[in-house]
């Protein structure tokens, strides 16, 4: 499920011409055709729709129904109350959301639950919690899709994680793209999740299998 993580929101889909909730939408259907392995919705932040505004709700409802259709699963960001509402199938949060124990408290059901972690020790503290998934670690790379991320990782924490004996599911995050996801598989990861890698590729179909590591990247 992780192998080719695609994540995005409007506020991602702002350089094509267009409307961005249906830039978003006709994206991520040629991603999933493509074969990504999981989407997370994260409309957030600046250009972003309104948190929680039916607008918001209603692309959601529509993200999920084209995840649906290629059996993809589908992640909402943060907002719990949305996603136990129109069924997604897992929620993603950070070190400052809603506490794991909080949201399983409110789950009806089984969820797929992700947890954003950004150094060593958000790693140490989530790797033997049995109610967490899998780990997102980033960022890998400076990126310009998260305004304030925290600082830069690069790509061997991967690796030291894994050498530390973390056997959580990982994730890597933050300035992956075609040159530099084979990288990150080398140091272990169990995935690739990436933004702009997707929603501004000239090539998506070849993107995707680049990034799942299917293909090698031919050099421009
Ligand atoms: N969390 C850490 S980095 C990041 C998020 C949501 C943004 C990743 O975007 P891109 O365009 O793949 O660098
Ligand atoms: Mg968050």
């Amino acid at each position: 499920m992780l192998s080719v993580y695609f994540v995005a929101g409007t506020q991602d889909c702002l350089h094509l011409a267009g409307e961005p909730s249906a830039n978003l939408l006709r994206i991520l259907e040629q991603a999933l055709q493509a074969g990504i392995t999981c989407f997370q919705f994260r409309d957030k932040g600046e250009h972003s729709l309104e948190y929680a505004s039916e607008k918001q709700k209603q692309l959601a409802i529509q993200c999920l129904a084209l995840c649906r259709q290629y059996q993809v699963p589908f992640i909402m960001n943060d907002n719990v109350p949305l996603a136990l509402e129109i069924g997604a199938d897992g929620i993603h949060v950070g070190q400052s959301d809603m506490a794991v124990s909080e949201i399983l408290a409110q789950a009806q059901h089984k969820f797929i639950l992700g947890l954003s972690t950004n150094n060593l020790a958000d790693v140490l503290a989530a790797k033997d919690d049995a109610n967490i998934d899998y780990l997102g670690v980033g960022p890998i790379f400076p990126t310009h899709s998260k305004a304030d991320h925290s600082p830069a990782l690069g790509v061997s924490f991967v690796g030291e994680l894994k050498a530390l004996g973390v056997e959580k599911p990982l994730v890597a995050i933050g300035g992956i793209n075609e040159s530099n996801a084979y990288i990150l598989r080398e140091q272990g990861a169990d995935g690739v999740a990436v933004i702009s890698a997707i929603t501004q590729s000239q090539h998506l179909a070849e993107t995707i299998q680049i990034l799942a590591g299917k293909k090698k990247r031919i050099a421009p």
